[in-house]
């Protein structure tokens, strides 16, 4: 990207890194689901395709020592935050190498070592989690930031409320992040809740501004993550955003996702975070050969992490004995 081509408040390195990072989580996930069809994917999982805008811009806004709080949809925010393709495949395959060396598998990827503090599958419950974080870096003096991302449907949830009253009055340094892919499992959220945005309407109920964003667009996403990490590390308190988004595949890894309208997919995936990202950088003058090398790069990256997985033993059974609470070296205990 030559220099001249870039006017605004986000630089071209960003910018690639954007981009890079968006690749990475598509291809990763496009090739679970391609495991799993080889039925070499343990248990269930839910992709992100269709989303990565929202992993990308936010984990690119990111400081070293914020924290990352994830659903079972979760392999594009760890991947966004530096945790490796390998690692995560690895994982989905109950495989040695695996970031839990297969203990936790899809639904509960964990990194402490960057910043991803869980993946939660029960709805709504990591939010007063996020919340206790956020509390232990107010009250050290720390600037990290807590960010949490959860789904439309969450909330519905009793946890959300307790969660965004608490982060209110206490002006803790936390940030919510709603991923309406407008879809709870099988229905539709709008059937179920009684305002139009789910998070943004009832913002104003705990004191917050009213955000909704295009959740497909990773520079918006960058945009809104900066500014609200920069008001919780000012000590002003919370943020709840709704970014607005589509699952290009269904629920979870089974689902054919029929309850669909006819014709609301291919809207979308006109939409792609993806191809207009690539399109907004050509646009700006970057060179379709640096892009292609990115895509080539990461083709790679996540076909050699393949290779490692499937040739990876499966863990041994003593390490069920590992990583529990009463073996005196549990990470997250500090
Ligand atoms: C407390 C609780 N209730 C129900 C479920 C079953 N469940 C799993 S995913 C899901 C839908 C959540 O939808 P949303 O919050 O929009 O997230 P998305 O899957 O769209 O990312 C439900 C109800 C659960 N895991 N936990
Ligand atoms: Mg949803």
């Amino acid at each position: 990207m030559s220099k001249k081509t870039v006017t605004d408040d986000i630089s071209a390195e960003v910018r690639l890194e954007l981009y890079r990072t968006q690749v990475r989580l598509r291809e990763a996930e496009q090739r679970a689901f391609d495991l799993f069809l080889q039925n070499l994917v343990k248990g269930t999982s839910h992709l992100s395709l269709g989303q990565e805008a929202i992993a990308a811009g936010f984990a690119v806004a990111m400081q070293k020592g914020d924290l990352s709080f994830c659903t079972y949809r979760g392999h594009a925010h760890t991947l966004a935050r530096g945790v490796p393709v390998e690692k995560v495949l690895g994982e989905l395959m109950s495989r040695d190498n695996g970031l839990m060396r297969g203990k936790g598998g899809s639904m509960h990827l964990t990194s402490v070592e960057h910043g991803v503090m869980g993946s939660y599958a029960i709805i709504g419950a990591h939010l007063p989690i996020a919340c206790g974080a956020a509390w232990r870096a107010q009250y050290r003096g720390d600037s990290d930031v807590s960010v949490c991302f959860f789904g439309d449907g969450t909330t519905n949830i009793g946890a959300f409320h307790e969660a965004l009253n608490f982060a209110a009055i206490w002006k803790l340094p936390v940030v919510f992040v709603c991923e309406n892919n407008l879809y709870m499992e099988y229905t539709p959220i709008a059937d179920v809740t009684a305002v139009e945005h789910p998070a943004a309407d009832r913002a104003a109920a705990y004191g917050l501004e009213r955000i909704i964003i295009d959740g497909n667009d990773a520079d918006e996403v960058l945009r809104t993550a900066r500014k609200a990490y920069e008001r919780a590390r000012r000590g002003d308190g919370p943020s709840l955003i709704e970014a607005m988004t589509y699952r290009h595949s269904g629920h979870s890894r089974a689902d054919p996702a029929k309850y669909r309208p006819e014709g609301e997919l291919e809207s979308w995936k006109k939409r792609d975070p993806i191809k207009m990202y690539r399109a907004r950088l050509l646009k700006l003058g970057v060179s379709e050969a640096v892009l292609n090398t990115i895509d080539q790069e990461i083709k790679d990256e996540v076909e050699a992490a393949t290779v490692a997985c499937k040739a990876a033993p499966a863990p041994s059974a003593d390490i069920i004995f590992t990583d529990v609470y009463a073996d005196g070296g549990w990470a997250w205990r500090n």
